[in-house]
């Protein structure tokens, strides 16, 4: 059942007659500010200040929530849930360092803080907790469970990954070997061949029919039945897919996605069957790999169903470096010409993606992460010009999970000269991934209970509440190639990818947004 809950006013309220709380709810009154720009007859630009005033309304009831994953037995998936476990029962283990405490450390909505404002007296800033903002699930209350295709109870799959501490696994390991992940869809040209040895757990079929959808649909409503939950999140963390072919008729409207999935057409992919399926349950469903699950038809099918979908692509290590330094060069002047990016991992993510057409899914969404950076410049880029950017990924079993990273950023300075920066990342794969998915599932979920509707402006109320678009783009900073809503743009720039996040839930508790001008300490 749900349990009424004011996290968000548990720490603070806020005293405004613009916004109110009841048991359920929280509403707010919000004026959107943006500048309008037009041309002149001369050429010239033409900024107006604008205004738009919303309606918004949060839903303050937090339900209980499942999360299932679509490769519930691979490395993100094992060390997520262990993670997890080890987070609700305040699990503390020895290392070679000394005692280790669960933490939700890499993650935004449980590991940062967020300014709420500035002592009324001091001036200092007053600084709260990114979950406490708005009323959001905890992390230790998601009921977990998902798909595999392979039968590995979770507790030899953790040991399989070869992320985690023993002193940590021997904690959580009797509680996992009771987790089994459900059979799942194989159609065995989306992944490499080389995978082919750990699909032992089938869901009979070897291509897309309505027969899988309709079994996907039950085994969520059988989880959601069965641990009594009033909502489920999926997200796919299984392997990397290669990119299905956008075919007329097949896959461009939802009609024909429907047709393609009912004749069984070789160009249907298993998570986009798993999107079709979420879809149809109303469950949120994210693409946490690469691939075009979302192929037009899929986005389609959602926004006809009001279901909220987000992808693609984890954005964990080296591409989030990326998507924060380049923004700061560019934005600094400073013109980048070359990015370098090589990496060499061990784990089962890097044997899948040794095999070309998974490796060109990931080159895809690695490659693209700079380009509105680069647009925005029209000083240092002309139209069309961009830096060189080379994507390389190489599999190296005895490195494991502990994937290295090598970046060269090479630019130009002033008067011709250059700079070099050269990078060196060893980043724990899954234990960098494994807070985004909490934070992917989390956001989510709470986008679910955020409404909005126009405010007046000609003094006729608008009585309708609506949701977000299906296309949850809010969701762009834990993702390396963000979608959005058809037709919008793209944000890849890290802290704009923060600031969007921040600043729509301080909008729905009636806040302005963060603007860090702190005038407070700069007048006399
Ligand atoms: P993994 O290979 O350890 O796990 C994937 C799991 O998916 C495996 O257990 C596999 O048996 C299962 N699987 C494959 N096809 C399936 C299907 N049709 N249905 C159900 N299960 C299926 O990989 P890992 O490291 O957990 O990564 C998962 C995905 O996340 C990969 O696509 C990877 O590229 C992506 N990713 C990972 C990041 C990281 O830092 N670990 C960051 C960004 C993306
Ligand atoms: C090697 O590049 C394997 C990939 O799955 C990455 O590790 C993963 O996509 C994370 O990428 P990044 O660039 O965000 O560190």
């Amino acid at each position: 059942g749900t349990s009424a809950s004011a996290a968000s006013a548990d720490v603070f309220t806020v005293n405004s007659p613009n916004v109110t709380y009841t048991d359920t709810e929280i509403k707010s009154k919000y004026t959107y500010r943006t500048t309008k720009v037009e041309v002149d007859e001369s050429g010239k630009y033409v900024a107006t200040p604008n205004e738009t005033l919303y309606d918004f309304k949060v839903d303050r009831k937090i339900p209980k929530v499942g999360m299932m994953l679509v490769g519930w037995g691979g490395n993100n998936g094992t060390t997520v849930t262990a993670g997890i476990i080890a987070n609700r029962r305040g699990l503390v283990w020895d290392t070679k360092e000394g005692r280790q405490e669960a933490n939700y450390y890499g993650s935004v909505v449980m590991g940062s803080t967020m300014k709420l404002g500035m002592d009324a007296k001091t001036h200092q800033d007053i600084n709260i907790p990114f979950h406490s903002v708005l009323p959001m699930v905890h992390p230790n209350d998601l009921v977990i469970g998902g798909w595999d295709i392979s039968k590995m109870d979770l507790a030899q799959a953790m040991d399989r990954a070869q992320v985690l501490e023993p002193t940590l696994k021997a904690q959580v390991k009797k509680e996992m070997a009771t987790m089994v992940p459900l059979p799942s869809i194989y159609y065995p040209d989306f992944i490499a061949a080389n995978q082919e040895d750990r699909a032992d757990n089938l869901i009979e079929g070897s291509k897309a029919s309505m027969a899988h959808v309709e079994q996907l649909r039950k085994d969520i409503r059988n989880f959601k039945q069965s641990n009594g939950l009033d909502k489920v999140i999926v997200l796919w963390t299984a392997n990397t897919e290669r990119y299905a072919d956008i075919i007329e008729g097949v896959n461009d409207t939802a009609d024909n996605l429907l047709k393609a999935i009912e004749q069984g057409h070789e160009e249907v992919s298993p998570s986009t069957v798993f999107a079709v399926a979420c879809i149809l349950e109303n469950a949120p469903f994210i693409n946490g790999s690469p691939q075009n699950t979302f192929v037009p038809g899929a986005i389609e099918f959602a926004e006809r169903h009001g279901a909220y979908i987000g992808g693609d692509d984890f954005k964990s290590g080296q591409t989030k470096m990326k998507s924060a330094l380049v923004d700061f060069l560019i934005n600094a002047g400073i013109k980048l010409t070359s990015i370098a990016s090589y990496n060499h991992l061990g784990n089962n993510d890097g044997k899948n993606l040794s095999s070309h057409k998974q490796f060109r899914s990931k080159e895809i969404s690695k490659s693209n992460v700079v380009d509105d950076m680069v647009e925005a410049n029209h000083i240092l880029y002309k139209k069309g010009e961009h830096p060189d950017h080379c994507v390389v990924i190489k599999y190296m079993p005895a490195v494991a999970d502990n994937k290295r990273a090598l970046d060269e950023y090479y630019a130009e300075i002033f008067l011709g000269g250059h700079q070099t920066i050269s990078l060196f990342n060893i980043c724990e794969d899954s234990l960098l991934a494994s807070p985004l998915i909490i934070d992917l599932v989390i956001v989510a979920e709470m986008m679910t209970r955020i409404q909005w509707k126009s405010a007046s402006t000609n003094g006729v109320e608008e009585t309708e509440y609506k949701k977000f678009h299906s296309v949850l783009s809010v969701l762009s900073y834990m993702l390396k190639a963000p979608m959005t809503p058809p037709g919008t743009p793209v944000v890849n720039a890290l802290a704009k990818q923060r600031a969007a996040l921040t600043n729509i839930f301080r909008a729905c508790v009636g806040l302005e947004p963060e603007s860090d001008m702190t005038l407070e300490h700069k007048l006399f």
